[in-house]
């Protein structure tokens, strides 16, 4: 809806005309004007050292979007790590595509919606999870100027979230059983482990041992080739929920044909950037679950199509995580809510990663392993914005 001069405009509010004397709501209007962006990087220090095949790490560099849109923040928060190798963006990387060319294409113009935000992404080539952290940010501004919770705004439907977590590697089998056996007694629905040649079988065959029953699976992100195959067949044996992602990145034939060898279901993570992707995937049958991340996907919209294309399927499909803050772990949550993410995600408590999480009130987990979905509008959980400004490493404000 473009509406004519600035006077004609009523920003972020309901419309209400007065007729025969009684207040009626004629149309909910979401015209939001983006006044400015603010770009900032936060450090913050994990509580426990990180590890996958790719590399251990002990602090993130995290970007966080601002979008000031009359009178309401929209927070967004990009996903990328400090180093370009789960993906090819990096902290720095989204820095600069947000700065030069995402965040000018927003200043100063007016939109409804966090959907309309993803169809006039300006034409960057991937940067995905850049482009997902101003994106989110729109759908968060528009959830709160609409007076929603933001999972409703997206068609959620859930209240109760099963949730998992993914152990990293450590630096000994003690040390890894200790983190599953804190875990498992905190009640999480399922454990995934981090493998990679050399740290795969021993490990999981010690963690079968202990506890047979409970869902498990395992993430190599990328570290093996089809020449691993007889090895990942021994896979089979520990009656995994899934193997994620155990072949190339960028690949999704070779994992269609891995598929075929395994009993194990395959999940694919770093292949799907989008719903084509995921249409291909299942064509395919190269796996039989999907993992969606957000920032992976480029944002909310495309992640509600790789979902809807996996529902279409009956194909189970759960919520990845990158280690975010408060913010993107708010709108892992609140995407977490849709239908078809029946499987445990990893969406685990704030109190795994920080000592303090910048949102209030930090995410918590039931001795059930769920988290409650609330239903405060926005991302229901308010911005600590002195601890934010604290964290605060660089900062730079872009107006139209
Ligand atoms: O592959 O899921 C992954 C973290 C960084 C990069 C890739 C991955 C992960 C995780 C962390 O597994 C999940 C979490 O946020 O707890
Ligand atoms: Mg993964």
């Amino acid at each position: 809806m473009e509406q004519g001069g600035a006077g004609n405009r009523l920003n972020g509010c309901l419309r209400f005309a007065s007729l025969a004397g009684r207040a009626i709501a004629l149309e909910r209007c979401t015209q939001m004007k983006i006044e400015a962006i603010t770009l900032r990087e936060i450090r913050m220090p994990l509580v426990h050292f990180f590890e996958t095949s790719f590399g251990r790490i002990t602090d993130r560099r995290i970007l966080l979007v601002t979008v000031h849109c009359d009178g309401v923040d929209g927070w967004g928060e990009c996903t990328a790590g400090e180093h370009p190798f789960y993906s090819e963006e990096s902290t720095s990387t989204a820095w600069y595509v947000l700065r030069e060319y995402l965040a000018p294409a927003f200043v100063g113009k007016n939109l409804e919606s966090g959907r309309e935000a993803a169809s006039r992404m300006p034409a960057v080539r991937m940067h995905r999870m850049a482009k997902a952290a101003l994106e989110n940010a729109i759908w968060d501004a528009e959830a709160q100027v609409k007076q929603l919770p933001l999972w409703k705004l997206l068609g959620g439907t859930r209240s109760q979230l099963p949730t998992g977590v993914s152990i990293g590697i450590q630096n000994s089998h003690e040390q890894l059983l200790e983190k599953v056996a804190v875990e498992v007694a905190a009640g999480y629905q399922r454990i995934k482990v981090k493998v990679k040649p050399g740290w795969d079988l021993d490990v999981l065959e010690k963690i079968r041992a202990r506890w047979p029953q409970i869902l498990l699976s395992c993430d190599a992100n990328s570290s093996y080739t089809l020449e691993y195959l007889d090895h990942l067949k021994k896979f089979d044996q520990f009656r995994l929920l899934m193997i994620e992602q155990p072949l190339w990145s960028d690949e999704i034939y070779f994992h269609a044909m891995l598929q075929r060898e395994l009993a194990t279901s395959i999940c694919l993570d770093e292949s799907i950037h989008h719903a084509r992707h995921a249409l291909a995937a299942i064509e395919m049958k190269a796996c039989r679950i999907l993992n969606i991340k957000l920032g992976r996907v480029g944002g909310f919209a495309e992640a509600i199509r790789v979902h809807d294309v996996a529902l279409a399927s009956e194909m189970p499909v759960w919520c990845g995580g990158m280690l975010e803050s408060g913010i993107g772990r708010s709108h892992n949550i609140a995407l977490s809510t849709l239908a078809g993410f029946s499987l445990p995600g990893d969406i685990s408590a704030s109190a795994r990663y920080w000592h303090e999480d910048v949102i209030e009130p930090a995410v918590t987990v039931s001795p059930q392993g769920t988290i409650a979905v609330n239903n405060a509008a926005g991302r229901g959980y308010e911005i600590k914005g002195d601890l934010i400004e604290r964290l605060t490493v660089r900062k730079e404000m872009i107006w139209a």
